[in-house]
């Protein structure tokens, strides 16, 4: 596959905006050690989203994708919410699966790709709500980590059902109140960042992403693992604003909050995985 993936016209050069020149001048694609501090400069894989104004997971998207060691080789699996919302303005290969079956197509899909390109490595990285991997999907995302399927499931929390208008999911805490809850959440939130850990994921990490330099390394830690060794889980706090009668420029406010409680940063990594991120950070990739 070419890297070049945008290639003005040299007739054009001196009258096309300088966004695109951009796109040609600047891009990280072939530079694995791409990261968030490309952002201000490298937009080639996503520059718009049609997200709300100032959704904390339009920030965690620029942040993963910014992080992918290997975009022009990355699958993206998704599923309805939000998230999906997105995934029409990315540059990258995409799956929409139906809602719940994210695990289950993106370890076929992991697989189907082992054996078409032996000598390539593919990363196959599953990035869906909380309704999607803990509620609806638990079943195939559990499943998925029993087999020690070699992708990494991302999931982005919002403690709610957002994209249907709030209603409480296994991710709400005890007590929380939407529009369409409006009884209070009666259980507490599932901790599914453990659940991964005792289902054989082997590199586990729970934060917000408040800070996008630790969001790029958990990132980068969870994608070298899952490519040798087995499934790797990430667990991001990206509230949602609207649902929580926020303005669009408080949603790293609530993520600060939240990171001394609740999204307190947790990682943890299998022996096996030690090892992988040891030599990537001896060669400076992570
Ligand atoms: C099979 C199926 N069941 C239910 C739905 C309805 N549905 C669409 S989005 C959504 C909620 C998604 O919640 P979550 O995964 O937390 O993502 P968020 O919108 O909060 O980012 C649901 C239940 C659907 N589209 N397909
Ligand atoms: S409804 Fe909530 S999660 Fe969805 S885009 Fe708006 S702020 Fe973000
Ligand atoms: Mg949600």
């Amino acid at each position: 596959m070419s890297l070049k993936i945008y290639k003005v016209n040299e007739e054009f050069r001196d009258i096309v905006p300088k966004e695109v020149l951009d796109l040609e001048e600047k891009a990280t694609w072939g530079n694995p050690k791409r990261g968030v501090m490309d952002l201000p400069y490298a937009k080639e894989l996503l520059e718009q989203h049609s997200l709300c104004a100032g959704c904390p997971e339009s920030a965690a998207f620029r942040y993963i994708l910014a992080s992918l060691p290997n975009p022009e080789d990355t699958i993206i699996v998704n599923s309805t919410g939000c998230t999906s919302l997105v995934f029409p303005h990315i540059a990258l290969h995409t799956v929409h699966s139906l809602f719940g079956n994210q695990n289950s197509v993106a370890s076929a899909l992991k697989r189907v790709l082992e054996w078409r390109f032996p000598d390539k490595v593919k990363d196959v990285v599953v990035l869906a709500g909380d309704g999607a991997t803990v509620d609806i999907g638990l079943d195939m995302t559990l499943q998925s980590f029993f087999r020690q399927e070699k992708i990494t499931t991302i999931c982005f929390d919002n403690e709610v059902y957002a994209n249907t208008g709030g209603q409480d999911s296994g991710e709400t805490p005890k007590g929380m109140e939407f529009k369409m809850a409006p009884g209070g959440k009666q259980w507490d939130k599932v901790p599914m960042w453990q659940l991964a850990v005792d289902s054989g994921c082997h590199y586990v990490a729970k934060l917000s992403v408040s800070s996008p330099k630790r969001v790029e390394q958990v990132i980068k830690k969870a994608i070298y693992v899952a490519r040798e060794v087995g499934p790797t889980y990430v667990h991001l706090y990206t509230p949602c604003i609207l649902e929580l009668g926020l303005n669009s420029d408080q949603g790293l406010w609530e993520m600060r909050q939240r990171d001394k409680e609740r999204f307190k940063f947790f990682e943890y990594m299998s022996e096996e995985a030690k090892k992988v991120i040891e030599e990537k950070k001896k060669e400076g990739l992570i």
